[in-house]
């Protein structure tokens, strides 16, 4: 079993490294070519071209930014579906997208004879590299139990969500979820701080109540130092509300949120942890 993998971001390397890890064949390739050279420092090969990647694996993951990535990967001049390799193939989207584009692609990898899942994941860089991502998966049955094996090894728990676009819309959901987290623990340690409760021990309270989860607690030491180096990078939570306001279903909270990443992309934010809403919002 040889596996392609495209995308070699914040979570594409570590997600990769798994794969080898545990033994399989890889082959990467990164529209950016250096970052490459983690993996092929570590028994991965280098594809020069999608078309090489294509031509010698049997199952291709992709884990890029976005809808117009994963749209030019697969779909342009020299992308994946342009390669009559691929009849008979895999294909597992992981990135974060619209359902209509994961709909769409899939429609026309099928068309070529390409098979394909979308299959997002829940949980940043640190879930990542322990192989503990929560993986929502859209598509064929038959498809899915062949990538399960290969998704036990990036994650804690791969669900099969429905046909095309019911792992992408489950993604949206959650972070749907992620999103207004995040803006209500800013809004709560700002709202203590301007009654005098300090930060420190307004985390403390957070994190010993019925409302303090994982996610809170992980954030702590990156509130407390006002430093952000993205596990889960701004923009992308952007992206993610916008996505899931597209679908248009009324979600006031969300809509907030939204306006809120917005704007702390506008000033610059967008490369550091989402949890920089905070420091966005405190001035
Ligand atoms: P990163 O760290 O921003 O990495 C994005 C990756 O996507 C990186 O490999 C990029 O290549 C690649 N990319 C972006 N645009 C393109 C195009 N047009 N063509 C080819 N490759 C492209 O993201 P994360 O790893 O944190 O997140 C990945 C997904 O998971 C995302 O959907 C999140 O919302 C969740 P580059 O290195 O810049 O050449």
């Amino acid at each position: 079993m040889k596996i392609g993998w495209i995308g070699l971001g914040n979570m594409g390397v570590p997600m990769a490294s798994n794969l080898l890890q545990a033994g399989y064949e890889l082959y990467v390739w990164n529209r950016t070519p250096e970052k490459t050279a983690v993996l092929c420092e570590n028994r991965a090969k280098r594809a020069d071209s999608l078309e090489q990647l294509v031509e010698t694996c049997d199952v291709l993951f992709t884990m890029v930014s976005d809808d117009a990535a994963v749209k030019e990967i697969y779909t342009g001049t020299d992308g994946i579906l342009a390669s009559s390799a691929v009849r008979g193939k895999l294909a597992v989207d992981m990135s974060t997208i619209s359902p209509d584009t994961s709909r769409t692609i899939a429609e026309q990898a099928k068309q070529a004879g390409l098979r394909f899942l979308d299959a997002p994941v829940s949980g940043s860089v640190g879930p990542a590299r322990e192989a503990t991502l929560v993986i929502m998966v859209g598509g064929e049955q038959t498809d899915y139990e062949e990538a399960k094996p290969m998704l036990d090894k990036l994650g804690k728990i791969a669900l099969h969500m429905g046909p095309n676009g019911a792992g992408t819309s489950a993604k949206l959901a959650i972070n749907l979820l992620l999103g207004i987290t995040v803006q209500g623990v800013s809004e709560t340690l700002l709202f203590a701080r301007s009654l005098g409760i300090g930060t420190e021990q307004m985390l403390q309270i957070i994190s010993e109540s019925a409302v303090g989860t994982p996610l809170i607690r992980g954030k702590a030491a990156s509130i407390l130092a006002d430093d952000y180096p993205a596990a889960f990078a701004l923009k992308h939570m952007t992206k993610d509300l916008r996505l899931a306001r597209e679908a248009g279903v009324s979600t006031p909270l969300a809509e907030s949120a939204a306006a809120t990443y917005r704007h702390a992309l506008e000033e610059g934010l967008g490369d550091l942890d989402l949890m920089a809403i905070l420091r966005h919002l405190d001035s």
